[in-house]
């Protein structure tokens, strides 16, 4: 198996596979310190906390993570809901960051020797409809060639395995939101919650890492940059979009990291051609709003990595030929829900007075509809992973 791409879908895909005896080689073009430096997603679906824990990941998150029963909304400065998902799904999220389960994913692989190649430059995926795949790829100024059964395009969405699949075959849909998140990391204790607000000065988000680092993130204009945003400025916005006694439980302090996220919805269709198969950020995206990314590289990878031990191990082909199917059904399940929930809760250039009221009044509906909010909360926490057929 070859993996393009070594970030948590390249990685995971390659721990799993190796505990049911397959071989991979994970080709990633940045070095380790580049791709531990990102920071990004930080919560985790009751599905993503069961397949890290199947697969001996779970330890550190369990030890450091911060399991939650739900996250609250606030809007127009009024009250919050909480929209509550152990009550309605019988299960508890975990806040818990992407850094840390990248840090998890090189530990399990160094543990197990895994051929990891860092630095890995001009990688591409060849004669990827035939049933010789290979890649070609430099390495240390060596141009190498690695002939595979399969080859995984876990390079995101900017990755070069996508655009092996023939333009007659690939169908893609793409909605691009008209503004980014503003997020900070700051060594400050946050807020119990995980709060999103929706207010007419603009999205806001309180999240966090650990009790002593907290996430925040603020709705900016797409061609907004950090400079313009120097810590005193991005606290006091942030603490204008929360009611009061939020506001006010908000400890503020230098920021550690601050980096602006474009927001866009992408699907790519099919995510298979031939023996490539498309897992991650490779085949979607999705604005972070229903903190589905993460989630779904993790649901892609365990799809992909069971159709792949049937083929090992039964001889069976049945789920990989059936993998981009069933894939995208829960992907535009996710898509989707991070697309009302971001129409939801922004505030979009040019948006009336009645669109402010209609939204607050669609809040107004979830918070006090006990099948909005069931939902909501079902949508929120990822719908079950489909049983093989
Ligand atoms: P990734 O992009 O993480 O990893 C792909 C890897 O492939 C990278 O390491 C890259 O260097 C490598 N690569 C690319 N091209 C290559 C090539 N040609 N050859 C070899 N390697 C190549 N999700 C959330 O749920 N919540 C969030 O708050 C959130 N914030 C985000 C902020 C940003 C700025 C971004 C970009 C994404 C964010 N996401 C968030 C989504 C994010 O967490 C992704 O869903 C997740 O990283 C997906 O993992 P992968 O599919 O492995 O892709
Ligand atoms: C985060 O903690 O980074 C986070 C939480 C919830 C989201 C997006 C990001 O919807």
């Amino acid at each position: 198996m070859a993996i393009i791409g070594g970030g948590p879908a390249g990685m995971l895909l390659s721990e799993i596979l190796h505990r049911a005896g397959i071989e991979s080689v994970v080709l990633e073009q940045r070095s380790r310190a580049y791709v531990l430096s990102r920071i990004r997603a930080g919560v985790l679906e009751p599905g993503t906390v069961e397949v890290l824990r199947q697969n001996g990941l779970g330890e550190r998150m369990d030890r450091e993570g911060h399991a939650h029963d739900g996250m609250r909304i606030v809007w127009a400065g009024r009250a919050s809901f909480f929209i509550d998902v152990k009550k309605h799904v019988g299960k508890r999220f975990m806040a818990y960051g992407q850094t840390n389960i990248q840090e998890d994913l090189f530990a399990a692989a160094d543990r197990r020797k895994a051929v990891v190649l860092d630095e890995a430059e001009d990688v591409r995926p060849v004669d990827v409809a035939s049933d010789k795949p290979h890649v070609t790829f430099r390495h240390r100024g060596a141009s190498m060639r690695l002939d595979c059964d399969f080859i995984a395009g876990c390079d995101g969405f900017h990755g070069v395995s996508r655009r092996a699949i023939p333009p007659a075959v690939l169908r893609e849909y793409e909605k691009v939101y008209p503004f980014g998140w503003l997020g900070i990391l700051s060594e400050t204790p946050p807020l119990p919650e995980i709060v999103y607000a929706n207010h007419p000065r603009g999205f806001a988000l309180a999240s966090m890492r650990s009790p002593t680092l907290s996430r925040y993130y603020i709705q900016v204009p797409l061609e907004d940059n950090t400079g313009n945003w120097p810590d005193e400025r991005f606290w006091t916005e942030l603490k204008a979009r929360y009611p009061r006694e939020l506001a006010d439980a908000i400890v503020t302090g230098p920021s550690i990291e601050k980096s602006i996220a474009p927001l866009r919805s992408y699907v790519a269709e099919p995510m298979r051609h031939g023996r490539l198969f498309l897992a991650g950020d490779a085949a979607h995206i999705v604005p972070p709003t229903g903190a589905k990314g993460l989630n779904l590289a993790v649901s892609d990878v365990f799809y992909l990595s069971r159709a792949l031990e049937a083929f090992y191990g039964r001889g069976s082909s049945a789920l990989l030929d059936g993998y981009s199917d069933m894939a995208l059904r829960r992907v535009w399940n996710s898509v989707r829900i991070s697309w009302w929930l971001t129409n939801l809760l922004h505030r979009f250039p040019g948006m009336s007075e009645f669109d402010q009221r209609a939204q607050e009044f669609e809040l107004q509906y979830v918070s006090s509809s006990h099948h909005a909010e069931a939902a909501l909360a079902e949508q929120y926490a990822g719908m079950p992973f489909e049983e093989a057929a």
